[in-house]
């Protein structure tokens, strides 16, 4: 970490360069409060230019320094020395200006930045608020209403809109240093204009307060950060600078103890660890610059869509003209539908289409660097796609197969070539959804599974390394999720209390809304073939809706019943009636909401840590974003591995063993009482 003083003529350069973010470590906070005092002490400096060297401006505190004691000199400190300095500082921002990093060019007297940048206070995405003056000087320099929208939402703002607010002085061309400095030369001899903390907040409309409260309420489900950002604000819109400030440290120095807090900052590391696992370090992917999907329906098409939106020129291949047509208007109704939606002008939408082309010719795939395979589920129908890409693709092209459920293995024998092959699973809809299993075969390249990891980040998703069983890590826990659902019924349960209780712990849906979303047929064709391979999947209430042909909302009825045209699940009487049959004879008990999260919830983590025995995963935390990312847990829980090591593996481990003892779950496996002895799933990780 460097802090280097530069001058040019009567203007000082202050150059951060603190790699990757320049984060604002105690280092990088002691070196700017030093620069104001030998600044502040040279009479022939009239105006300071502030400029970060590498890819960005400050990108806020080092969040890695957070499980540990603050340290002095405290950021609001630093922010408020800053803002006090003789000499009028201008913040210079390039890249994204985020959190602390805003805060402290909130400190200065002015802020420039080129157009591309982007500025924001994303803490409530940490489970925290703004600490240093963020929800406070806001306000006052922008006013109430758009301060609550960047503080509760948390989503940055280009450098137009910022200057739009009056977050920014100005929007700079061409060099930014020099830009600067030539706008710090032209306030040099200007009054230094009056501090944001001394400013007044606008006044707001009656109610404006308790609109907000309700929005943001709505918006953060159980996310307690954004309401306490809310108040924060509304805080410092109501009493004197110093009363606010006191406030917002108060609240910023809880949330930062929280489990919430806690939970976001292990999926931010996650995530970012993620695209690049340690097992690939050093090792070269192939080039991506051309691709085709095999196969236009809903998970063709999103995989298209997913691969234009990252600028590649895309081929749709299906079986014939006719097959060809239906395909690329699927993928142009995705287009259409996020015109409509207003995410994508109707040029861009137009531009972003021409770049997908359809054949049925495989010849067109000659010179394609990737090839993905996103067919009917059957292994047959699969094998014969890979022959024939086997005799028209280049030797070095990577092929990969979208399967959900069978062994990529299987599909690639036969397969020219076979260490350019491996799966790529996606998630539906597939240009919307961050996850991307990425499963490799016994005989995938290295660099192969390195192309995987590479496609993840130019899709801007989150790859999460497979290994192969059946579903893989997602499916694979989520057939134990179901399982357990329906254990839950057997034993006096209903599925409005099951999916109130996984709404009421964090879940979008719960499992039994969720099928009937779906669609109860997809699960019944796996068990199909489960039970064809010897195996006995549980599903005994499920087995007899799909024989009355309940398939969920797309039959009218499934778990629940539906009025025509009306998505509102309604609790069934012919269900219930199906449900006390299965479970005759069975012992049934009174489930509270605790109790039927647990069922659900510490079963999962049993198989999650089976399957980091297995090493079908290589991390926990890799589980933790595949639930996140690929089935709507909630990210301030962490995860389910996160949240079961916060709760204390032990008591996970109690708890397992009595509904195991009750023959409602599999007793612990012996991962789990290892890791519940070593306090974390760690040394399952080795
Ligand atoms: N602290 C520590 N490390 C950080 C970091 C941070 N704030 N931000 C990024 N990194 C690391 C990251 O782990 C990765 O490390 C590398 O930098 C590159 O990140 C008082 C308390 C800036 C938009 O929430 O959004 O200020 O994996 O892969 O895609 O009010 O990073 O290479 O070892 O994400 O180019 C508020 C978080 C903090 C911003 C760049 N700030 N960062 O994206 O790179 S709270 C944030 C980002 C705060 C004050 C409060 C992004 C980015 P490694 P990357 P990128």
């Amino acid at each position: 970490m460097t802090v280097t003083i530069a001058r040019e003529n009567a203007i000082a350069v202050v150059t951060v360069d603190n790699p990757p973010v320049n984060a604002l470590s105690q280092a990088l906070r002691q070196a700017l409060v030093d620069a104001v005092a030998e600044l502040d002490a040279d009479a022939t400096v009239k105006a300071v230019v502030l400029i970060c060297a590498g890819r960005t401006f400050i990108a806020g505190a080092d969040v890695s320094e957070f499980g540990k004691p603050p340290q002095p000199p405290h950021l609001p400190d630093v922010v408020a020395t800053i803002e006090v300095a003789k000499k009028p500082w201008v913040a210079a921002i390039h890249g994204s200006a985020l959190g602390g990093g805003l805060e402290v060019a909130l400190g200065c007297a002015y802020r420039v930045a080129v157009a591309s940048a982007s500025l924001g206070l994303p803490e409530v995405k940490l489970g925290i608020i703004p600490g240093a003056g963020g929800t406070v000087r806001l306000p006052r320099l922008i006013g109430p209403a758009a301060a609550v929208d960047l503080v509760t939402g948390g989503s940055p703002v280009g450098a137009k809109k910022a200057e739009g607010l009056g977050l920014i002085d100005a929007v700079l061309d061409g060099d930014l240093k020099a830009g600067a400095i030539a706008f710090a030369e032209n306030i040099a001899e200007k009054p230094l204009p009056q501090p944001i903390s001394s400013r007044e907040v606008a006044a707001v409309e009656a109610g404006f307060w308790e609109n907000a409260e309700k929005a943001v309420a709505a918006k953060a489900r159980r996310e307690i950060a954004p309401l306490r950002a809310l108040a924060s604000v509304r805080k410092a819109s109501e009493t004197d600078f110093d009363n606010a400030m006191a406030f917002e440290r108060e609240t910023f120095l809880e949330l930062r103890g929280s489990e919430q807090a806690a939970a976001l900052r292990h999926v931010f590391f996650a995530e970012r660890a993620a695209p690049r696992p340690p097992e690939l370090a050093g090792i070269t992917p192939r080039d991506i610059r051309s691709a085709a999907v095999i196969g236009g329906g809903t998970m063709g098409a999103g995989i298209a869509a997913a691969l234009r939106d990252a600028g590649l020129p895309v081929v749709v291949i299906e079986r014939d003209a006719a097959a060809v047509e239906r395909g690329l208007a699927n993928v142009r109704a995705i287009y259409e539908g996020s015109v409509k939606r207003g995410r994508m002008t109707q040029a861009l939408a137009d531009e972003r289409m021409a770049g997908v082309t359809g054949g049925d010719d495989y010849g067109l795939l000659a010179d394609m660097d990737l090839v993905i395979e996103a067919v009917f589920e059957d292994l047959d129908v699969k094998r014969a796609v890979f022959e024939k890409l086997s005799s028209v693709c280049r030797s070095d092209a990577v092929l990969a197969t979208n399967t959900s459920y069978l062994d990529p293995n299987a599909i690639s024998e036969g397969v020219s070539h076979p260490e350019r092959f491996l799966g790529l699973h996606f998630f539906s809809p597939a240009h919307i959804m961050k996850l991307l299993e990425i499963v490799p075969t016994e005989t995938t390249a290295p660099d192969v599974l390195a192309t995987g990891f590479a496609l993840a980040r130019l899709l801007g998703k989150i790859p999460v390394r497979a290994g192969i069983c059946d579903g893989f890590i997602g499916n694979r826990i989520l057939k134990v999720t179901r399982a357990q659902a329906e254990r839950l019924l057997l034993s006096g349960a209903t599925p409005s209390a099951v999916d109130a209780a996984m709404r009421a712990f964090g879940l979008p849906m719960g499992p039994f809304e969720a099928q009937d979303l779906g669609g109860l047929d997809i699960a019944a064709f796996q068990r199909k073939a489960a039970r064809a391979r010897g195996e006995t999947p549980f599903a005994p209430v499920a087995d007899r809706l799909c024989a009355i042909e309940r398939f969920g909302q797309k039959s009218g009825g499934g778990w629940y019943d539906y009025e025509l045209g009306d998505r509102a699940p309604k609790p069934s009487e012919a269900v219930a009636a199906i449900i006390a049959e299965a479970a005759a004879g069975q012992p049934q008990r009174v489930w509270d909401e605790a109790d039927i999260a647990d069922a659900i919830l510490l079963p999962m983590v049993n198989e999650a840590t089976r399957i980091l025995e297995e090493r079908v995963a290589l991390r926990a935390a890799d589980v933790d974003l595949v639930k996140i990312h690929g089935y709507g847990f909630p990210r301030w829980r962490g995860g389910p591995m996160h949240y079961a090591e916060a709760r204390g593996l032990a008591e996970v481990v109690s708890v397992l063993d009595r509904l195991a003892s009750d023959g409602l779950a599999h007793p612990p496996c012996e991962g789990l009482r290892r890791s519940a002895e070593a306090g974390s799933f760690s040394a399952l990780a080795k």
